[in-house]
């Protein structure tokens, strides 16, 4: 049940199971490769790797080798710094990553995946897969401002699957095309959808919206999944004839006015609400259904329940075969077995899902989650700064972009540059403020915290 790949090399050996660039790779190759692979990944003798990994045919390669050894894949963010890397791998003891692409991380044993090669094979032969065995673990940041670990076991990714299956409406004919980054479940459970099914996964490595159409046209593609902002930008090229029957989107929140240009364009989108710790999608609304643009994120799937807990803001629980077991460097809020989303939200009467607010303090940018805690830790460590609060601000590239107001210590400034360079080294890119702005004083809560709400509204009162 859980041996996909070599259940589709027997089914389907001469199957094209990933396009990539110029080359096409059968099941069958794909799993000859893989297993060869295998059995060098096993001469590590570790239980869990980590993998700093592009959109490639090497990347695919390694996550099934790691998959028919039954090793724990760790999938890093090759946004994040070596900082932030080296935080989320210590957390979780994995010492050994294997890359596709330039890293240099002090402390660990890296792999260049030919490096891998040359080391000795050696054929263990694992019992077979369970269920329960971990197949992923992704990181998930969290209002603390530290990672989350999600392990993702085999059952969560078939079950996830198989829901997307029969909600989205894919089959064996179907070819998906994987624009999102593999690191993230977005990209990860397109790739696994892929090999459950048994459909041709056509892999772009970098998003370009002249890229994509092209993938599109050229290999018929039938089944995509995006974040809103590539969706954006496939909207602001000439849209080609295509033989597209189903658009995913997720990761953030979608505008009305995205959804219907996207309907009007004649795109299949559908709308749809997912986490890391869900493998992905967990509801989700088709083109065809009268309340796309009603501003709802849609119904489950058959393998997952919702519900809203009144007595806490509205807060979504979710329950269901495609959720995490629980964190492995943290407690995962439960109740009576359902997970607590930490979104906000309400169902209607027809069981139609609305996301109110999503996680106390959550910035999402383009896809990436942003937690200002994470920002202001980094900026109260320079001397200059008395307090500091970081807000969001729509954003009409990117959806959401954090923006930071910092008050300095009496009689102390601080350039932004020097604020910027700071951040450098320390946080990812797409965390950084978008803007920085001086206060003369940071509110506070009753208690003496710094109040992000309070300071919000002040932000949002500016900007009128
Ligand atoms: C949108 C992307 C592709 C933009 O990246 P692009 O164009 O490749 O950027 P670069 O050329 O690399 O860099 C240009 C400049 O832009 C900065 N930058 C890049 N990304 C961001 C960003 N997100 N926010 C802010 N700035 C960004 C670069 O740093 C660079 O700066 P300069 O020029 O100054 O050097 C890229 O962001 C992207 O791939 N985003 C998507 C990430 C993603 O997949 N997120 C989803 C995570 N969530 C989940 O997986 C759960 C939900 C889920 O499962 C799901 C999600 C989506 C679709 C389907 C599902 C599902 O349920 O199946
Ligand atoms: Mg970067
Ligand atoms: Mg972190
Ligand atoms: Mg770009």
């Amino acid at each position: 049940m859980y041996n996909w790949l070599e259940l589709q090399a027997q089914r389907l050996p001469d199957k094209p199971a990933v396009v990539f660039n110029e080359e096409t790779v059968t099941f069958s190759k794909l799993y000859d490769e893989s297993k060869r692979l295998k059995a060098h990944v096993e001469s590590l003798e570790r239980k869990r790797i980590a993998l700093y990994i592009g959109n490639t045919l090497d990347a695919i390669y390694i996550i099934h080798a790691a998959i028919l050894a039954k090793i724990e894949v760790v999938m890093i963010n090759t946004r994040l710094t070596p900082h932030e890397i080296t935080a989320q791998l210590e957390d979780i003891s994995v010492d050994t990553i294997v890359a596709t692409e330039p890293l240099e991380l002090d402390g660990y044993n890296i792999y260049q995946l030919k490096e891998l090669l040359t080391l000795t094979a050696l054929p263990v032969d694992k019992s077979g897969i369970s269920g329960d065995d971990v197949l992923s673990i992704m990181f998930t940041s969290g209002t603390t401002g530290r990672a989350k670990a999600v392990p993702q076991t085999f059952r969560n990714h078939y079950a996830s699957a198989r829901g997307c299956e029969n909600r989205f409406g894919y089959s064996e004919e179907s070819i998906w095309m994987n624009v999102n980054p593999i690191y993230h479940i977005s990209g990860f459970s397109v790739l696994l959808r892929s090999v459950i099914r048994g459909c041709t996964m056509v892999l772009v490595e970098k998003f370009d919206e002249s890229t994509v159409w092209k993938r599109i046209t050229e290999h018929s593609v039938t089944h995509t999944s995006m974040v809103p902002v590539m969706l954006s930008r496939l909207l602001n090229h000439p849209i080609p004839a295509h033989n597209l029957q189903g658009v995913l989107l997720g990761g953030a929140g979608v505008t009305r006015q995205v959804l219907s240009d996207a309907l009007d364009a004649g795109l299949p989108v559908y709308n749809s609400f997912g986490m890391t710790e869900t493998c992905s999608q967990i509801v989700s609304i088709g083109h065809d259904d009268p309340k796309i643009l009603e501003g709802t994120v849609g119904r489950p799937l058959e393998n997952i329940s919702i519900q809203i807990d009144e007595t806490n803001d509205g807060e979504l629980l979710v329950h269901g075969a495609p959720v995490t077991n629980g964190y492995l460097n943290a407690e995962m809020e439960l109740s009576d077995g359902y997970f607590r989303t930490g979104d906000m939200g309400y169902i209607d009467a027809e069981g139609y899902l609305y996301i109110l607010d999503r996680r106390k303090d959550l910035i999402i940018s383009g896809g990436e989650n942003v937690y200002p805690k994470e920002i202001e830790d980094v900026i109260m460590m320079m001397p200059e700064v008395a307090n500091a609060v970081v807000v969001k601000r729509k954003d009409k590239e990117w959806g959401e972009v954090p923006v930071l107001l910092i008050e300095t210590r009496y009689g102390m400034t601080i350039k932004d540059a020097e604020i910027m360079r700071h951040l450098e080294g320390r946080v990812a890119k797409y965390k950084r403020p978008k803007e920085i702005i001086r206060m003369s004083q940071i509110l506070m809560t009753s208690t003496g915290k710094v109040s992000r709400v309070r300071n919000q509204k002040v932000y949002d009162e500016k900007k009128k």
